[in-house]
């Protein structure tokens, strides 16, 4: 920094500039935040509760595999389309099927599948991510409801602190690997 190198200053002083410096910078970015934080409120206000009340992500085909009763975990499956001009963060999902329902990935390390659980997942603005067996999935711990046709709701909950809830059905394996490659073809 420029500032640092003043040659009159002894340590002291400089150290004051450059703390009052960082000060002002700190305010200032601090004002701007604010004034644009605000400006992005009214900006919402004036565009009607239409609009705030949309949700800003479409969450659809949320399913879940059907297991023999007291099967230990299940997986269930959701797209996630996000319409917003901003990225969504999915931290956590909730439902009455189950107490512990975490977001999982499928990763092929050193030619081994693992499962690994992610803390948060991102959705892109404008992009769509698709849960399917191989990939990512909900892990369903200790699942109350799995009879086929059985109708559930999940709630997704978003880093900005608005949750959504979704509709699902549990389906059967068979159905399930069926659907799946009817979407990807990859066999
Ligand atoms: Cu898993």
């Amino acid at each position: 920094m420029a500032l640092i190198n003043f040659p009159t200053c002894n340590a002291k002083t400089k150290k004051a500039i450059v703390t009052s410096a960082a000060l002002f910078i700190m305010t200032f970015t601090q004002a701007l935040v604010s004034f644009q934080v605000s400006a992005h409120a009214q900006h919402h206000d004036n565009q009607q509760a239409t609009l705030s009340k949309a949700p800003s992500i479409i969450a659809t085909k949320l399913r879940m595999n059907a297991m023999p009763p007291s099967a230990p975990v299940t997986a269930a499956y959701l797209t996630l389309n996000n319409q917003h001009h901003k990225e969504a963060e999915l931290t956590h999902v909730t439902s009455k099927v189950s107490d512990n329902i975490e977001i999982h990935q499928h990763l092929h390390e050193n030619g081994v599948m693992k499962m690994r659980k992610m803390d948060k997942l991102s959705i892109a603005a404008n992009s769509v991510v698709q849960f399917q067996p191989g990939g990512l999935h909900l892990m369903v711990f200790n699942p109350k409801s799995l009879k086929v046709d059985d109708n559930f709701t999940m709630t997704l909950h978003f880093s900005d602190g608005h949750t959504q809830v979704v509709e699902g059905k549990v389906v059967s394996l068979l159905e399930q690997n069926k659907a799946s490659h009817d979407m990807h073809r990859h066999h």
